[in-house]
């Protein structure tokens, strides 16, 4: 990636938009976080064509991302392997409560994966600038997940460290050592509280780390579902235009019904 020069990126096909069309080897990312954190911007960083593919909003309502929605990205995808990042609606938004989003998140998996569809992991991202974000205001706040597996398939991308005033530096990283604590006791915790440097090398290098751990879709609805208690709407969702239904997502959702019913026969 930082070895790559800018020409050797212009090979690679530009990224396809919707529909997202499932297919049997994809690696799926979720980018999560408050609204207006930066989840399409640093999307868009990851593609690295310099383009906004993701839509950024920059007016002060609410989520400016309404439907939850699904990159390629061409240059990081090899062996027949995309990668795809998800791009969601944000937390805290006024008129949707937070459990409702991660409820559609859930029924985006559930619909528009396949079983053969490997999770890679969830990218938070957090802006460093925020000066509180108390874990009980905060639905899915990192620190839910300590002690959960699925806590090794997140990287914490702190974001927006332009903005803290020079003189406000060493509060940005007082923040970044306590984030260093949310994910419970894990080896190798501190590496993935990582730092967004505006620009594609580093998010494409968060998206490289969480590739190399990879679960199944099924794996984290599961533990999404017991952390949250969030199950996936039955009813198709509003984004489900966005993907596919067919036999093999099908499939996965009898996974679920089992999962949460033992008595499901
Ligand atoms: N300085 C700086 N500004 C950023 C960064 N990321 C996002 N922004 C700005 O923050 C605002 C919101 O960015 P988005 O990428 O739309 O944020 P989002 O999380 O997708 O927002 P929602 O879809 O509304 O939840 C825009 O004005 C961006 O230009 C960053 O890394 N650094
Ligand atoms: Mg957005």
């Amino acid at each position: 990636m930082s070895s790559r020069s800018k020409g050797a990126r212009k090979q690679y096909p530009e990224p396809r938009l919707d529909p997202y069309i499932p297919q049997d080897n994809d690696t799926i990312i979720l980018v999560l976080g408050q609204i207006g954190a930066g989840k399409s911007t640093f999307i868009n960083s990851a593609i690295g064509f310099g383009r906004e593919f993701a839509s950024v909003g920059h007016d002060m309502g609410g989520s400016h991302t309404k439907d939850i929605q699904a990159f390629h990205i061409a240059e990081l995808s090899t062996a027949g392997r995309r990668i795809v990042l998800v791009d969601t609606p944000g937390f805290n938004e006024t008129t949707i409560s937070d459990r409702q989003t991660l409820q559609r998140v859930v029924s985006w998996l559930n619909t528009c994966c396949k079983p053969t569809t490997t999770f890679a992991g969830i990218i938070y991202v957090y802006e460093i600038v925020q000066p509180r974000l108390l874990p009980g205001a905060d639905y899915m706040h990192p620190t839910k997940f300590s002690g959960s597996p699925i806590a090794q398939h997140i990287v914490l991308a702190t974001v927006k460290w332009t903005e803290l005033p020079k003189d406000r530096f060493a509060v940005g990283e007082h923040r970044e050592r306590e984030m260093k604590t949310w994910l419970g006791n894990m080896p190798d915790n501190e590496s993935r509280v990582i730092r967004f440097l505006d620009n594609s090398d580093s998010a494409q290098s968060m998206v490289a780390l969480l590739c190399r751990r990879g679960t199944t879709v099924a794996f984290v609805m599961g533990e999404l579902i017991k952390l949250f208690g969030v199950l996936p709407s039955t009813a198709k969702p509003a984004d489900s235009g966005k993907g596919r239904k067919d036999t093999a997502s099908a499939s996965l959702e009898f996974v679920f019904q089992r999962l949460l019913d033992p008595a499901f026969e």
